[in-house]
């Protein structure tokens, strides 16, 4: 079986880390996964990538090339697409592995993930290669702290999950940057008042004529629960192996292994001497 999550976020929102995180934690747990970077304007990273998106093209060539003249998102949209156009590359890479766990680490530009469909072309490569594929969307746990910023996180997520229509989890990071008393009442992040948070914002006379609109959106998202976060604190190891989990539930990672059992205890090496 194979396995993809797909981590997609905002820029900066802590994907790449994530991924280098997660490479950290599978390494511990004796689990095998591998990395691949997706993202063409990629600089740095920690991780060890086994398949890097640049290999094929890279962000400053596209914008070199005198010909296409595209600034860094039109660029960006153009090395997608290129990759799409050219998608036996990756496949030719993937195929050699009947049984894998990929991590594809994505590029910041939203627009990808919310109305292109670019990454649903792609979605669809990775399913007719018979993955099993989880979308892991990052937001930065200031998002949360005021109102604007969560309904537009939220809708942000919404429209990834609606667009996209795969397994997703939205995951709420960065919150080792929390106070340690913000971090014990993380539930008041994860599922925020929209209404505390409306009333502590300043509002002025011309945006108070919009503050009933962004009410009643805030009680439809969060009325209906349309979006849900999981918060990750990427320096307590028991948070990052409870949002590993949760991706494993998600995918049924497993399900198909067989039971190992020993029928008799095996020697130990005192016995024999
Ligand atoms: N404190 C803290 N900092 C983080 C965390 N995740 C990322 N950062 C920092 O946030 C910045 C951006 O992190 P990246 O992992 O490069 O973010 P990204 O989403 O890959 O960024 P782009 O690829 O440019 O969209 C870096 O300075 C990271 O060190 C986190 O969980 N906690
Ligand atoms: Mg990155």
């Amino acid at each position: 079986m194979r396995y993809a999550q797909l981590v997609m976020g905002p820029a900066g929102s802590g994907k790449s880390t994530y991924c280098s995180v997660m490479q950290q934690h599978f390494a511990d747990a004796r689990r095998t996964v591998e990395i691949v970077n997706l993202d063409p304007a990629a600089e740095h990273f920690d991780y060890e990538p086994s398949v890097d998106i640049r290999e094929l093209i890279q962000l400053d060539d596209v914008m070199e090339d005198e010909d296409l003249n595209f600034g860094p998102n039109g660029g960006l949209i153009f090395c997608m697409e290129y990759l799409i156009e050219n998608i036996s590359w990756l496949q030719e890479k993937l195929n050699d592995r009947s049984e894998c766990y990929m991590i594809f680490d994505c590029p910041g530009q939203l627009e990808l993930y919310t109305h292109l469909t670019i990454m649903r072309d792609f979605i669809k490569v990775l399913q007719n290669l018979d993955f099993r594929i989880c979308g892991v969307f990052l937001l930065d746990v200031q998002f949360m702290v005021d109102a604007p910023k969560f309904l537009s996180g939220s809708l942000a997520a919404l429209s990834v999950m609606v667009n996209l229509a795969i397994p997703h989890v939205n995951v709420l990071n960065k919150t080792d940057l929390l106070s340690k008393r913000a971090q014990k009442k993380l539930e008041s992040f994860t599922e925020p008042d929209v209404n505390n948070l409306l009333s502590d914002a300043e509002w002025d006379k011309w945006d108070k004529k919009y503050l009933r609109l962004t009410e009643t959106i805030g009680k439809l998202v969060t009325d209906y629960s349309l979006v849900r976060f999981l918060p990750l604190n990427i320096k307590d190891e028991e948070s990052v192996a409870d949002v590993r989990l949760y991706i494993d539930v998600i995918m049924n990672y497993g399900e198909d292994e067989d039971v190992k059992q020993r029928d008799f205890e095996e020697p130990s090496n005192d016995a024999e001497n």
